[in-house]
């Protein structure tokens, strides 16, 4: 983590992710760790579901839903199973955050499931993680070993040894639609992961069919902390509707590039300046607030609080935090063509708009970035992804639509340089008249 400009940082989640072996329990209860969830089992679950409703702590995941009235969606208990779901399956193009705070700190996320498992009244929950991070695979699973040889997870937690939780840490194959929630629950199941049609929502019928919290790791981590110190210490950061603390992870063209915990509300221009401005002798030319699915963002907005009303205010979304910012150097059409290579590339085929708007769009934008465009793509381009967004069946296809609709919006010059007339597009006949 950078440790410039303390003064704006607030390293909570992240406070011992240099200390040595930060990874293991005697460290994290060296720093106070573990103090939340016994202060968590001597109060009732419903003050537990309370007193994170009432911080003000919203999803970390991307939607912003407020946490705490998620978890007071599930139906009273009727004697059956309900779970708590971790969505680790960090995929989104340029987020950082989770990967990092579960290799470093894999305790935080373990306090806080079985903080949120108690409070639900869950005893089995389940850390979905991306597959390809093998390595964060071991680090939960030694994790988890740990937590349940020194009792605090297992059998007979509590002052009365009344509680009993499993954790189950699953990795998935590695495909970014399973980070929707419904489409990892199916995944879960053993099924190909595609989304479900919501309602119901998984707090009614989620995992197997059952009342199920998914919740983001850095939402879970946060928990501890909130019990820990209370509801007034977490939204005494932030803003008023976007409270606490969060994990921002700027990248890119920047000379020091990481993650800095901040309260919400942090502006872009401190954030660069934290990780040491842009790379030397250059200006900056876009940014996203929150990877690829988020519009961009110029040096107008620079001085925008980060948080859920004044990034949207601003005509863009905060979701998951992951800046990335691109200097004068950068071709846009290039990295958009990137990013739908890769919308296409992750596109789970269920719904014809995503599944066959991604593929020409990434036909479009391959043409645009050799130079070989027709002078009718740029429009051909919002044509198509505007019958993406709000036609597709997940949020999936919505975000393919996003990088190409506000990279025209703002730079659309440079759409049109990669374009050329062809022959055809002379003659006011239809191609297949011609030929
Ligand atoms: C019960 C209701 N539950 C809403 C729950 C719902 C879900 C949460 C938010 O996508 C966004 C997406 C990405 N009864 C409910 C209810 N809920 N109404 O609230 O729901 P939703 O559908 O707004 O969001 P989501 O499906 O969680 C997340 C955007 O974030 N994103 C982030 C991507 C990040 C990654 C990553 O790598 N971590 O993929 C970027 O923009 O596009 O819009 O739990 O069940 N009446
Ligand atoms: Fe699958 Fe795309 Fe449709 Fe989502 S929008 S269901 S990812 S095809």
């Amino acid at each position: 983590m950078s440790t410039t400009a303390p003064d704006r940082l607030t390293p909570i989640l992240s406070d011992i992710w240099d200390a040595e072996r930060s990874w293991k329990l005697d460290t994290y209860r060296d720093h106070g760790g573990y103090e939340g969830l016994a202060k968590a089992l001597t109060m009732a679950p419903a003050d537990v579901v309370a007193e994170v409703k009432d911080s003000g702590l919203r999803g970390r995941g991307g939607a912003g839903f407020p946490t705490g009235l998620k978890w007071s969606f599930l139906p009273k208990p009727d004697g059956g199973p309900r779970y708590l779901v971790v969505n680790a399956d960090e995929s989104e193009p340029g987020t950082c955050k989770d990967i990092p705070l579960m290799l470093a700190n894999p305790h935080s996320l373990i306090e806080g499931v079985a903080i949120t498992s108690y409070a639900i009244g869950g005893h089995h929950a389940f850390i979905y993680l991306r597959g390809e991070t093998v390595h964060v695979y071991r680090r939960l699973l030694a994790a988890v070993r740990e937590a349940r040889e020194a009792g605090l997870i297992g059998k007979g937690m509590g002052p009365d040894g009344d509680y009993d939780l499993e954790i189950t840490v699953h990795a998935g194959a590695g495909a970014y639609i399973c980070g929707e929630e419904t489409a990892l629950l199916d995944s879960l199941e053993g099924l190909r992961g595609q989304p479900r049609l919501k309602p119901p929502f998984p707090a009614v019928a989620g995992l197997y069919a059952r009342p199920t919290v998914v919740n983001n790791v850095e939402s879970i981590a946060s928990v501890p902390g909130i019990i820990a110190h209370g509801r007034e210490w977490f939204s005494s950061m932030g803003t008023e509707k976007s409270a606490g603390h969060g994990l921002f992870s700027v990248s890119g063209h920047v000379t020091n590039p990481g993650q800095f915990e901040a309260p919400l509300g942090i502006t872009m221009r401190e954030l660069i300046e934290m990780a040491g401005g842009i790379r030397e002798g250059h200006r900056l030319k876009f940014w996203t607030p929150g990877g690829s699915s988020t519009p961009i963002l110029t040096e107008a907005e620079l001085d925008v609080p980060l948080d859920y009303e004044s990034v949207g205010a601003a005509g863009s979304m905060l979701a998951t935090r992951a800046l990335m910012v691109f200097d004068d150097t950068t071709s846009v059409v290039r990295v958009i063509a990137r990013w739908t290579d890769f919308y296409a590339h992750e596109s789970c085929g269920k719904c014809t708009p995503c599944r066959e708007g991604t593929y020409w769009m990434k036909q479009v934008m391959h043409r645009l970035e050799s130079g070989t465009g027709l002078q009718s793509d740029v429009d051909l381009l919002l044509d198509v992804s505007s019958n993406i967004a709000g036609r597709s069946f997940c949020a999936l296809g919505d975000a393919s639509a996003v990088p190409i609709q506000s990279g025209i919006k703002h730079f659309r010059s440079e759409f049109e340089a990669g374009t050329h007339t062809a022959a055809w597009e002379l003659f006011p006949y239809e191609a297949s008249a011609i030929f």
